[in-house]
């Protein structure tokens, strides 16, 4: 443990990076090639995905900000004041901000594989708020979900906002609540915000911005590529594609190919037609129903739930049973 101030007890877990170069020769290798949405992040892509939280085609900030702002008082009621707060992918640490007033936890523990970032947050946190001791971990929450030693007792509430939880499969998402179940116990509670389906129009426009920003951000990966592995894609030659699969229920992000032509990554060359795409991210949608029986199977049960008036999105809290 490493106390940055009176009130940040900070933790290392050490998370183990998987490697970019692996990652992205193993992904263009598959006969459907892919790369997963964690490399979107590096410095100018976190910056981007900043930037594609601004556009106001990009509805889910905003819905989800009114929906915590306006039930604050009540979600606070039923998390119940004391408990231990706990971030998993904690970036910025905006949307806690919205309840830590009312809510009154005795601790708050947010979770980030982004070691600095982590620590800035979480100064940045103790500055405004004082009186709150944070526990920030350092950790792949997708690989572990371990609490730092010296938390105060009291019940354990995990807070997933921003439909974080859309980018897992289902069955990754069944797992993953499973081991929030592990960390709460019993009585526990998990609050989580979740984008629903809906009009397509409405979220094929959330996912192709008209100032290009989600384009420049798919494509921000040929370009991490580029200078990280010795690549040379030639960003002319690949475009953004995404679109809901309503068979899938999911919104599907590609890179397609506008012609025939060879790339070279890390030594390794890698052949494509024209119209063949890297698949790079999937964004689920809910109905209520599909994630209170996913939640139910991963043995939460429905508190309450919160939606804004045109159902584009829903704030859940369950208790673990
Ligand atoms: C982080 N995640 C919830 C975003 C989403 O909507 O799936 C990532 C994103 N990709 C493109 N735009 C936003």
């Amino acid at each position: 443990m490493n106390v940055l101030s009176r009130k940040i007890s900070f933790h290392d877990f050490e998370p183990e990076l998987e490697s970019f170069r692996e990652a992205v020769l193993k992904g263009l290798s598959r006969r459907q090639k892919q790369i997963p949405p964690k490399f979107f992040y590096d410095e100018i892509g976190s910056q981007l995905f900043e930037a594609i939280l601004e556009q106001p085609e990009y509805y889910i900030p905003n819905v989800e900000r009114d929906l915590l702002t306006a039930y604050a008082n009540e979600i606070s009621r039923l998390i119940e004041p004391g408990s231990v707060l706990i971030e998993p992918g904690s970036g910025s640490c905006e949307k806690v901000q919205l309840l830590l007033e009312s809510l009154l936890p005795s601790a708050y523990v947010p979770m980030d594989i982004s070691r600095e970032f982590l620590k800035q947050s979480a100064c940045g946190l103790s500055q405004k708020y004082p009186w709150l001791a944070i526990y920030p971990a350092c950790l792949d929450f997708t690989q572990q979900m371990l609490l730092p030693h010296g938390i105060p007792h009291g019940r354990r509430v995990v807070f997933i906002p921003g439909s974080s939880l859309g980018n897992f499969d289902p069955p990754e998402v069944q797992h993953f609540l499973s081991g929030i179940h592990r960390l709460t116990g019993n009585g526990g509670g998990l609050l989580v915000g979740v984008d629903r389906k809906k009009d397509h129009s409405v979220l094929n426009a959330a996912y192709n911005d008209t100032a290009g920003i989600s384009a420049e951000f798919n494509l921000n990966l040929l370009t991490r590529i580029n200078s990280e592995l010795e690549g040379n894609f030639d960003l002319d030659r690949f475009e953004h594609r995404a679109y809901y699969n309503d068979q899938r229920g999911r919104i599907e992000m590609h890179l397609v190919s506008s012609q025939v032509q060879q790339v070279r990554v890390s030594g390794q060359h890698f052949q494509f037609t024209k119209g063949e795409y890297i698949h790079t991210e999937n964004s689920y949608k809910y109905s209520p129903d599909e994630f209170i029986t996913l939640a139910n199977a991963s043995g939460f049960r429905l508190i309450k739930m919160w939606s804004d008036d045109l159902h584009l999105f829903s704030v859940y809290f369950l208790e673990a049973v």
